[in-house]
């Protein structure tokens, strides 16, 4: 007899070892993929579902850990499967069926493409976002592009490393930046836009969370507006947006550069972050913006401590599992800085090693300053995770 431990972190392994004796590679694929571990967290839920779950634990064979209002299920994702289906499930977990049902639905099909304005960006291959700052005060390159000429030969370099997307910032939003009005802003980005929308260097996002900003950039040719307030700062972007039929980036963060650092908050941050995600696209689609057409950030650096920041790449796949693509803004932040004790302007080789780990855990979507070795980072990382 010979015994091995396959890798489970993937269903490659199973899949693997399936194929590698006569399976045909699809049945082999379900098959790994159905005995992935799956591990949900329940809340707000009532003493009799609490009761339902843990009865339907021991018949199933599912583990289910409960205490007041919550429970924790966990087995293979066809064990738990059941309880997403109405003829299937105990009669007392209805309301539990359609959310469990969304969360199958998006680890079995994610979202492959992503709707900006006038076509889709295939979300196939990892998509690198260059950073186009024209600030005086950003939290790593402040200062670097004075002009909208310096900031165009910039972005034709991040192109050429093989970034498919420029996203142009005129606002710091780094804890304590000082606000910039709205004209102010404009006058930054508006030049650079059209400049790069006239080169044709494929899309361009804007950075920025006012309405103001997001319409002078879509008039001058942007596709994409990226909002690190999540709608929280404007309550006119969203309509912008709308009407325009373009992309969105909604990014998670509390309260105001200025504030943010004290509303770091949580007693699990994962969850919470996905939680107030969740909300903040509802209010997208709510206000007419196509489902397809939103990515989610989970905020590196915003309103999240050094150790929340790891905790939340850890545990990205729990942002992954809303079922919108993920983007992360890694880049050269300051708990990269706490983990590897490099300055600033030394933390490129760190924010590539944090992508890798990013793009293992389902990220789609890297907006980083330096592109060519984010580039070598994911490369590695996709040949380990989608092997031929
Ligand atoms: N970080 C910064 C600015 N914009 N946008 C998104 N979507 N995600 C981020 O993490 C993010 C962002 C701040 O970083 P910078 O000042 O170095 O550009």
């Amino acid at each position: 007899m010979r015994v091995t431990a396959l890798a489970a972190h993937t269903p490659e392994a199973v899949r693997a070892a399936l194929a590698a004796r006569g399976w045909e590679a699809q049945p082999a694929w379900f098959a790994a993929v159905g005995i992935q571990p799956f591990v949900v967290l329940i809340e707000a839920i009532s003493e009799a579902e609490r009761e339902a779950l843990v009865h339907w634990g021991t018949k199933s064979g599912a583990d289910v850990l409960t205490g007041d209002g919550w429970a924790l299920v966990a087995g293979t994702a066809s064990r738990v499967a059941p309880l997403a289906r109405y003829d299937r499930a105990p009669a007392e977990l209805a309301r539990l069926a359609p959310e469990l049902g969304k969360l199958l639905a998006a680890r079995a099909e994610p979202p492959r493409s992503w709707a900006i304005r006038g076509g889709e960006l295939s979300l196939e291959k990892p998509v690198i976002i260059g950073i186009v700052n024209v600030t005086p005060d950003s939290f790593s390159d402040g200062g670097h592009l004075p002009s909208a000429d310096a900031a165009i030969e910039h972005a034709s370099r991040l192109i050429a490393d093989g970034c498919r997307l420029l996203d142009v910032g005129g606002e710091s939003t780094r804890p304590g930046a000082t606000p910039v009005p709205a004209e102010e802003e404009i006058a930054r980005v508006v030049p650079v836009i059209s400049g790069l929308v006239k080169r044709g260097f494929g899309a361009v996002s804007v950075d920025t969370r006012k309405a103001a900003v997001a319409r002078a950039a879509l008039d001058a040719g942007a596709a994409i507006v990226n909002d690190v307030s999540g709608l929280h700062f404007d309550p006119a972007l969203a309509a912008v947006v709308a009407r325009a039929e373009v992309g969105l980036i909604l990014m998670h963060t509390r309260g105001t550069p200025a504030t943010m650092d004290d509303l770091a908050k949580y007693a699990h941050v994962a969850p919470e972050v996905a939680a107030e995600l969740a909300t903040t696209a509802d209010k997208a689609e709510r206000a007419g913006i196509a489902r397809e057409r939103i990515v989610v950030d989970p905020g590196f650096g915003f309103a999240k401590t050094a150790a929340q920041n790891f905790r939340l790449l850890d545990e990205l796949a729990t942002i992954v599992a809303l079922g919108y693509p993920v983007a992360v803004g890694l880049s050269r932040k300051r708990f990269l800085g706490a983990a590897t004790g490099r300055p600033v302007e030394e933390r490129d080789r760190a924010t590539a090693v944090a992508c890798a780990l990013a793009a293992e855990r389902g990220a789609r979507l890297f907006r980083v300053h330096d592109v060519a070795l984010t580039r070598e980072a994911l490369a590695l990382a996709g040949a380990t995770t989608n092997p031929p």
